[in-house]
């Protein structure tokens, strides 16, 4: 029998070691080794040498480059590295019969510790406080220095019950946190019953009453902004808010105004809205807590996440439909 032919992947940044050689041993493979993002005219060529192209949050699948992709008559898969797929225009690829796949399922646990660990940076002033006691100006120890929120008995409102915000509740319950949530659709009684969650079908009367928020939906046309000027003017003045998801869900600009302000106590931001640009007005900010996109940075995660793409790739070259194939329906 002929050994069928071996598809071209094309890898848009470099990947863990072990993720590109097996990829080398199964297909064709384009390396990145100098893992320098694509630009618009890199990318399309990218994509129309492809039988497959394996991009990542940072390559902008927007419809001119899909339609550009797609023109090319070759590629047929869109293999993304990532869980999010905001940076695809689901659209434009369902337009022309590209298949786009993602990965989730592996990072839940990482992006939830990433998660906790902002919540408790942000109530507990943990990066302040790592300044000061290097700055070579603390002059010791007194009774009303730095003090920050208790989380214990604190109510968190996580907006998106998925795998993720799951693994957060579960978490803060560990910190003695009660769990509320509101999501397009409510949670099973067991879910609920696990986390002893309260279900809030009112986003805004939930915002209203939490005293940490985790943001842990995707970014979708139905949620950009959900966090809108209205919705952030409904927080406590001593709230604090946290994003690990996507930076486009909240309206960055009111919530930092908000925040120099002190209309809110804090955020703890892993994401922004024009990554990898961050406000300069929120870099000055002390009571913010930020990170360059770092939630699911963990070796066993990017490598889970590489097995996922190969995966992926292998079912669709044999003719199946691969594992994680994103219906639209779901975002
Ligand atoms: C990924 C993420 O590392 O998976 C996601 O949606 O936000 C990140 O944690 C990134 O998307 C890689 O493409």
């Amino acid at each position: 029998m002929a050994e069928r032919k071996r598809p071209l992947v094309v890898v848009t940044r470099k990947l863990p070691d072990v993720v590109e050689t097996r990829m080398m041993e199964l297909f064709d493979t384009r390396l990145s080794p100098g893992d320098e993002p694509m630009d618009r005219d890199r990318l399309i060529a990218a994509g129309r040498e492809a039988d497959v192209l394996v991009p990542t949050v940072t390559d902008r699948l927007d419809a001119g480059i899909v339609d550009a992709i797609a023109e090319g008559g070759r590629c047929r898969l869109f293999a993304s590295f990532g869980t999010g797929v905001d940076h695809i225009d689901l659209a434009a690829t369902r337009r022309h019969g590209l298949v786009v796949t993602n990965t989730p399922g592996v990072l839940t646990e990482d992006t939830a510790d990433m998660t906790m660990a902002l919540i408790l940076a942000t109530a507990r002033r943990l990066v302040e406080g790592e300044r000061l006691a290097r700055s070579g100006k603390w002059t010791g120890w007194a009774p009303t220095s730095m003090l920050g929120q208790r989380l214990s008995g604190k109510r968190l409102g996580i907006v998106g019950m998925g795998r993720i915000g799951a693994a957060v509740a579960r978490r803060a319950r560990g910190f003695g946190m009660s769990i509320h949530y509101h999501n397009r659709r409510r949670a099973t009684a067991e879910l609920e019953d696990e986390l002893e969650a309260t279900y809030w079908e009112s986003l805004d009367q939930m915002l209203s009453r939490m005293d940490v928020i985790s943001i842990n939906c995707p970014h979708t046309p139905a949620t950009f902004h959900l966090l809108s000027p209205r919705r952030l003017a409904l927080l406590r003045r001593d709230a604090i808010l946290v994003n690990t998801s996507r930076g486009e869900v909240v309206d960055e600009t009111v919530l930092t105004r908000m925040l120099e302000r002190g209309e809110l106590a804090a955020a703890g931001l892993d994401v922004f809205e024009h990554e990898p640009a961050i406000s300069p007005k929120l870099l000055k900010l002390p009571n913010v807590v930020l990170l360059p996109h770092m939630g699911s940075a963990t070796l066993e995660g990017r490598i889970d996440m590489g097995q996922k793409v190969i995966m992926n790739i292998r079912s669709f070259a044999d003719g199946h439909t691969p594992p994680d194939k994103i219906v639209e329906t779901e975002f």
